[in-house]
């Protein structure tokens, strides 16, 4: 017999960073985030559980995927089983869809789908926090892509009490968007699974990080309250500045900032300077996220591609979608 389902999930960007684990095989995070979800870009996972199959299947953008992926994929696909109490396995066909070559595909989006396509095929009726706790095992910032518009995912304590929620805003998010500058890395990649491990063990700034990460959410979300662009924006911006410096601080130390990261970085500072407010960050990548409001948004990729080419800047709104059921 087969029981299938299929969703979609958009992927997210934090505001305040998710950087460390509490507990690695439950990916319960060292401190809350907050994040937008991105209209633009986005995966569609179908799960089709069927008893015919002896192992499970991944498809990926049509392509049979790589064993270290799906290696991840069938530990997770245990994880579902074990918790749903059968024992059929999967095919799970899965499309991104991002701008080509742009490097922004994202397990938050990933794991969000195949949590919600899986809640679809075996009928378990999870509640979005539920949903968003099954998305949490895959990967943790999934767990904040149940949700559209901003998203905090509470750090908790165990696998009950570590799951995200929508943060309310009377729909500010709708007047604003997000630019990406996409840099190319030349250097040897840090995933940001090792990277944020490697920092909480060794660094030397980690525990000014923690410090500060309560102060900051207070604030943002304070910000969003008040739709006050630019306190919110000073925040974004000094916390993940900051949770790049915790990189510096471990033993080897380590940066994914390049130098074209600071010419986006510099380009932001002058629009600011010519009146245009928008604010930048990064995660573990080159890549620069620019938080802008809308009605300053040619002005301000006008400014960018007097630097980049045109095939570097990439816009997209903030969307109300959370993981949706599709047919
Ligand atoms: C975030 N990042 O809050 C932070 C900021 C990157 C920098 O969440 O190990 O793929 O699967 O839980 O969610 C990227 O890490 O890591 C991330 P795992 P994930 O968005």
């Amino acid at each position: 017999m087969k029981k299938s389902g299929k969703a979609r999930a958009h992927t997210n960007i934090a505001l305040i960073k998710y950087w460390g684990k509490a507990d690695e095989a439950l990916i319960i995070p060292m401190n809350n985030s907050l994040s937008v979800t991105l209209d633009r870009f986005y995966t569609e996972t179908r799960v089709t559980f069927d008893d015919t199959l002896t192992e499970d299947q991944l498809i990926l953008n049509g392509e049979t995927v790589n064993a270290k992926e799906s290696a991840k994929i069938q530990r997770y696909m245990d994880m579902v089983r074990k918790e749903a109490g059968i024992s059929e396995h999967a095919l799970i066909e899965s499309e991104n869809f991002v701008p080509t070559a742009a490097g922004l595909a994202s397990s938050a989006s990933a794991y969000a789908a195949l949590a919600g396509a899986c809640n679809e095929a075996l009928q378990l009726g999870l509640s979005d926090k539920d949903l968003s706790r099954l998305a949490r095992r895959g990967s943790g910032s999934a767990s904040r892509s149940i949700y559209g518009g901003f998203a905090e995912w509470e750090k908790g304590h165990d696998d009950e009490t570590s799951y995200a929620h929508r943060v309310e805003s009377d729909s500010w998010e709708n007047e604003l968007a997000m630019i990406f500058v996409v840099i190319n890395n030349k250097s040897k990649k840090v995933s940001s699974r090792s990277g944020m491990s490697l920092t909480r063990d060794t660094s030397r700034f980690y525990q000014y990080w923690l410090d500060h990460v309560e102060p900051d959410l207070k604030e943002t979300k304070a910000a969003i309250s008040q739709k006050d662009f630019k306190r919110m924006g000073e925040v974004i911006e000094a916390n993940g500045l900051r949770m790049h410096a915790t990189n510096l601080g471990a033993q080897p130390p380590f940066t994914y900032l390049v130098q074209e990261s600071y010419d986006a970085m510099r380009i932001v500072q002058e629009c600011r300077e010519a009146g245009l407010p928008c604010y930048f960050t990064m995660d573990a990548g080159p890549n620069v996220k620019v938080l802008i409001e809308k009605k300053n948004q040619q002005a301000i990729v006008d400014k960018f591609l007097q630097a980049f080419d045109q095939s570097k800047i990439i816009t997209s709104d903030i969307t109300q979608s959370g993981v949706e059921i599709i047919k």
